[in-house]
């Protein structure tokens, strides 16, 4: 039997109380990808208390340091990139050109905030007294519990780790338990580069037996949570028990703006990308395309046309463009949603059914689906489907396309084509959401900017670039009084 993957606890690769473990196999294939150690509450006390323990002196630890560590882990990633990219494809099955770019994201964050080691830049300002001196620093919170979800393996957790790290904190991962293996090899890197014991923890398992008691660890102030807006809820339900700090990332339900004047051939290419690369799993996945009557007949037969060519199959395989769902349930959820849209009497104009052709026939593979005429009020157009499922809905103006694009509870990405510079500042100006693309379509956020959504996407916080730096850090405001009397702010004369 293959080897059996372990918790890293305290700086020690280790079974879980229970010895017991899970199986995650290949989605395009069927075959075995690894066997991990199943953890339940005794792994995550344990796992807690190793943190806590190595908080005390890496909170001391001076932050450029911690960043030095970082680099080197950067590194490390850039050597191993090919290779993690193919097990990313193996594991959770999207095709390896954006595993690639998976890994290239946590990469570029490791970079980011080991540079964020020298900076972490508090403020200095004037007292209104005299002889009085005022700054505010940033400080660690302790330990912080992290949720990672299995479309981006790599990536999302660098995004939640690298920051909480730099800035002092200690941490414990509980990653999906579809993408074990990746989560597992970013915290090899670490390791590798020299973070000391205990300063990154990793306890894998499910959601009931890890999540929650991580959750609900009175010694784990923090937690950064991204997933579904189901879960999302209960996180945040148990957060507020314990008041604890958290960042959500949950749904969306990200539209295209497609103007009358756009330049089409570059709007096809954004669509497709947008909404069936990654198989259409991302969460700023293009799901809806809010198209001018003008050009939608257009649009919509050149859309057909190419998601019917896109190539569907094993990410390995250099010429697919679309990669398997990550499990059976995905793919069965995602094609429930084609007889919905047909029950609600939207136009299937390309797509709809669950490929079984060939060797496919192992893997979780579903069609490039296009509906066109569909209406704000049908449930294609407001749920969150995750999957390579994407609805035309016809519009005559500017003014009814960001009603369309805002009416929906959920506000991470939204894009317009178009050429005519008013239009786009409109949609800057209108559109609710926490990510805006110009000429582009709803996925491609760097990691220097604010990451996250508004209205049920997020809980008003942001991931990468600063914003990162704020949530894992508290504000401390420091006055120093060296006048040598009392002096009483609001009340004294100068
Ligand atoms: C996600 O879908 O959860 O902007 C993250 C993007 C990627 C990150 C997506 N850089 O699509």
């Amino acid at each position: 039997m293959a080897d059996v993957f372990k918790n890293f606890i305290g700086g020690e690769w280790i079974e879980s109380a229970t010895g017991a473990t899970f199986e995650r196999r290949n989605p395009a294939t069927g075959e075995l990808v690894g066997r991990f150690t199943e953890s339940d509450g005794r792994d995550v006390d344990a796992a807690v208390a190793a943190a806590k323990k190595a908080y005390a002196s890496w909170r001391l630890y001076p932050a450029p340091k911690r960043g030095e560590i970082l680099f080197k882990a950067a590194r490390i990633l850039e050597d191993r990139k090919e290779h993690f990219a193919r097990e990313m494809t193996e594991e959770m099955g999207k095709v390896l050109d954006e595993t690639r770019g998976d890994i290239q994201e946590a990469i570029d964050m490791t970079y980011y905030m080991a540079g964020e080691g020298r900076r972490m830049f508090g403020q200095t300002t004037p007292s209104e007294m005299r002889n009085k001196f005022q700054m505010s620093i940033r400080k660690p919170h302790g330990v912080v519990g992290l949720i990672t979800p299995w479309n981006f393996p790599m990536a999302i957790p660098s995004w939640k780790m690298m920051p909480a790290i730099v800035a002092g904190n200690t941490v414990v991962l509980k990653p999906a338990t579809f993408t074990p293996k990746l989560s597992i090899r970013l915290v090899e890197v670490l390791e590798e580069a020299g973070i000391p014991p205990g300063v990154v923890n990793i306890v894998l398992g499910s959601g009931a037996k890890v999540g929650e008691p991580l959750l609900n660890h009175p010694d784990v102030p923090v937690i950064s949570f991204t997933g579904s807006t189901e879960t999302g809820k209960a996180v945040a339900i148990a957060s507020a028990k314990h008041n604890k700090r958290l960042t959500l990332e949950m749904g969306g339900k990200n539209a295209v703006i497609v103007m009358d004047d756009a330049n089409l051939d570059l709007a096809v290419e954004g669509i497709l990308w947008g909404a069936f690369g990654t198989t259409g799993q991302r969460c700023t996945a293009t799901s809806r395309v809010v198209v001018h009557k003008q050009v939608q007949a257009e649009l919509a037969e050149r859309l057909a046309d190419r998601a019917g060519k896109l190539r569907i199959g094993n990410g390995l395989d250099r010429d697919v463009r679309v990669g398997p769902l990550v499990s059976d349930g995905q793919l069965q959820s995602v094609h429930s949603y084609v007889g919905v849209g047909v029950a609600d009497g939207a136009d299937l104009i390309a797509g709809g059914k669950i490929v079984t052709d060939g060797e496919l026939v192992n893997g979780h593979f579903h069609e490039p689906t296009i509906f066109n005429n569909v209406a704000p009020e049908m449930r294609i157009a407001r749920e969150e489907i995750f999957g390579p499922v994407v609805s035309l809905l016809p519009v005559h103006s500017l003014d009814q396309a960001i009603e369309v694009v805002n009416g929906v509870q959920y506000g991470l990405s939204a894009a317009i084509f178009t050429q005519d510079v008013n239009n786009a500042f409109r949609a800057m100006q209108d559109i609710d959401t926490g990510i805006l693309y110009v000429n582009a379509g709803t996925t491609g956020a760097e990691i220097h900017l604010p990451f996250g959504g508004v209205k049920a996407t997020g809980n008003g916080h942001r991931e990468a670039g600063t914003a990162a730096i704020d949530f894992y850090t508290e504000w401390q405001s420091i006055y120093v009084d060296y006048s040598g009397k009392l002096q009483r702010a609001q009340i004294d004369p100068v």
